[in-house]
């Protein structure tokens, strides 16, 4: 293999021999080396304007890509600036290997216990110990973020860095079976942290035949099953659709699986809080609820109220401490969902028998979903006037403008159900929801990871005043890297979540209301095109950047109206 090449060297040339593509970071001393060798060996690196950025772009290229992401970052402030979004990745279950330099001596400035700070998060530590092990321990590090969907903290010590690797000849047969590996597809979507379901494919775990036979027996006993399919399911569309099809069970996801079931006439969209009207009225009335890789947690149940009373509640998850989690199940079955739903249809009866399709799968009820089913389908008095637009006639003109093919990406805070439930997604690739750590400022370098995962569909980023300015240094990055992206930002001048959280119990709001920003001017500083919206008409500057070149990326401004909270927002205080 050459000249002896150093650990930081060799590190960097192993991950990017063991297929990792998706490199983002901010490169210092510490990082410098292995970040140059990654990229000399096949990989891409984008360069953030902030660690915390550049974390939750690896996290969303993860998530996307269904491939290991790499987040590179100098020691000490570098690996804090990135722990916001390190965090969201570990709660994901999202596999990715952060690259750390590591300052040992506790006299440098930038000494901190890295270890304890991964391990704070829900991340692994993991370390390069020596020049002899170095090879050996980044494939582990690999490793364990794909096969068990980790965040992986990678320290490199500086020391140690520096040494040299003797050459040693790569068998050709363990480095295309690592390649395989770590590019493999662990769909590495993620529900909250607080345990939504788990479930990636790769080593399909097998369901045990007595569960097999027990899910049988409930779903042949069931008038009304609805499935709610979670991050654990998005490789098992197909699977459920077919079980579904042979016990008449409505198709529901949450919201990270937004999209799974898109085309397909019993799609109910998302259970939630998000949930439309009828979605709520038909998940309530089931009398089977299967959760398929999916917590059911507070935010899909809506606090257990989507739940019937006297339904039956299954939950199938990869992961055994997953199940009843959240809420009792009647059955907890252990497996891959598309392995256990491929069991189950195969062990019911055939076609045309019992369990053939059920009452719940009238063509009335086809209809009903048809004209009710999505958001924009449910009247509202619009609330436009004064300067300011009614955010659902904003994101409603919005859905009608921008092309099919695109992915979403939506930050936290008051206006976040707007694109939630106005914007459609083409599939389950089309929404990339970075939530589980409920922190504003992640949607925007959501949208740049996206994005680089998915060049083929256009990028919609949605965004709050307050989480725009929070990373507007990635603006920029927008620009540097060409994408044709949409930045539309819901501006109410305000931190809107706690003015509506504060407001109704008379407290003082002046710490979390803010004097106008010219957001467009903020854009257009960056590079950007940029329209301010404050009336449904001037939504034609979107149109025009539609039918143009789309050779700079484009911020629409849009003064939204702020008189009351949104109505998910209502819901979400319950959980405080
Ligand atoms: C990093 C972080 N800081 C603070 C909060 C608390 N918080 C939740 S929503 C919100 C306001 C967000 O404002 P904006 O982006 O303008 O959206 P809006 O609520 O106004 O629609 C804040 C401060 C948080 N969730 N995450
Ligand atoms: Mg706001």
């Amino acid at each position: 293999m050459g000249d002896p090449v150093n650990v930081a060297e060799a590190v960097g040339r192993t991950l990017a021999v063991l297929g990792v593509r998706g490199v983002f970071g901010v490169v210092g001393s510490g990082n410098f080396h292995v970040t140059n060798a990654l990229v000399a060996h096949g990989a891409r690196f984008v360069a953030a304007r902030h660690e915390g950025g550049a974390a939750t772009m690896a996290d969303a290229y993860a998530r996307v890509s269904g491939t290991v992401a790499v987040l590179s970052v100098h020691q000490g402030p570098g690996l804090t600036n990135a722990m916001t979004g390190v965090a969201e990745a570990a709660k994901s279950r999202t596999p990715l290997v952060v690259l750390a330099g590591e300052a040992t001596d506790v006299r440098s400035n930038f000494h901190i216990d890295q270890d304890a700070l991964a391990r704070a998060v829900g991340a692994v530590p993991m370390r390069i110990s020596s020049a002899a092990d170095a090879v050996e321990e980044t494939v582990a590090a690999l490793r364990t973020a794909r096969r068990e969907r980790r965040t992986v903290l990678l320290n490199l010590p500086l020391d140690v860095q520096a040494t040299t690797v003797e050459p040693q000849p790569a068998p050709a047969d363990a480095a295309d079976r690592a390649a395989r590996e770590a590019a493999g597809t662990p769909q590495g979507e993620a529900e909250a942290a607080s345990g939504e379901g788990s479930g990636a494919p790769g080593e399909a775990v097998v369901p045990g035949e007595a569960d097999v036979a027990r899910l049988v027996r409930l779903l042949a006993g069931a008038r009304r099953p609805v499935f709610v399919a979670g991050r654990g399911a998005r490789h098992a569309r197909h699977e459920l659709e077919e079980l579904a099809a042979r016990t008449g069970a409505l198709l529901a996801t949450s919201a990270v699986a937004r999209g799974l079931f898109r085309g397909s006439p019993w799609d109910l969209d998302v259970s939630g809080g998000f949930a439309t009207p009828l979605a709520a009225e038909l998940i309530r009335d089931a009398d089977l609820v299967v959760g398929w890789g999916c917590a059911l947690n507070m935010w899909t149940t809506r606090h257990g109220t989507l739940i019937g009373e006297r339904a039956a509640v299954v939950q199938v998850d990869v992961d055994e401490r997953a199940i009843g989690a959240h809420r009792q199940v009647a059955l907890g079955v252990v497996g891959d969902t598309a392995a256990t739903a491929r069991a189950v249809t195969a062990a019911l009866r055939p076609a045309g028998g019992a369990v053939a399709r059920r009452d719940r799968r009238a063509p009335e009820l086809a209809r009903r979903i048809r004209a009710e089913g999505r958001w924009r389908d449910v009247p509202y008095a619009d609330e436009s006037g004064g300067g300011r637009i009614d955010p659902r006639t904003l994101t409603i003109a919005l859905d009608d403008l921008l092309p099919v093919e695109r992915i979403v990406a939506v930050d936290s805070g008051n206006f976040m159900g707007y694109p939630s439930m106005f914007l459609d997604v083409p599939d389950e690739q089309g929404f990339c929801f970075t939530q589980a750590f409920q922190s504003i400022g992640l949607g925007l370098a959501t949208a740049i990871g996206a994005a680089l995962a998915r060049p083929d569909r256009l990028p919609v980023a949605a965004l709050g005043d307050g989480g725009a300015l929070m990373s507007a240094a990635e603006l920029e990055t927008v620009v540097r890297l060409g994408l044709p992206m949409v930045v539309v930002v819901y501006d109410d001048e305000a931190y809107g979540a706690e003015v509506h959280h504060f407001g109704p119990h008379g407290h003082s709001l002046d710490l979390v209301r803010f004097p106008p920003a010219d957001l467009a001017a903020v854009a257009r500083g960056h590079g950007f095109d940029a329209v301010t919206v404050t009336h449904p008409s001037e939504l034609a500057g979107v149109a025009a950047w539609l039918n143009g070149p789309r050779d700079r990326p484009l911020l629409v401004h849009a003064k939204v109206t702020r008189d009351h909270p949104s109505w998910w927002l209502e819901e979400a205080f319950k959980g405080h």
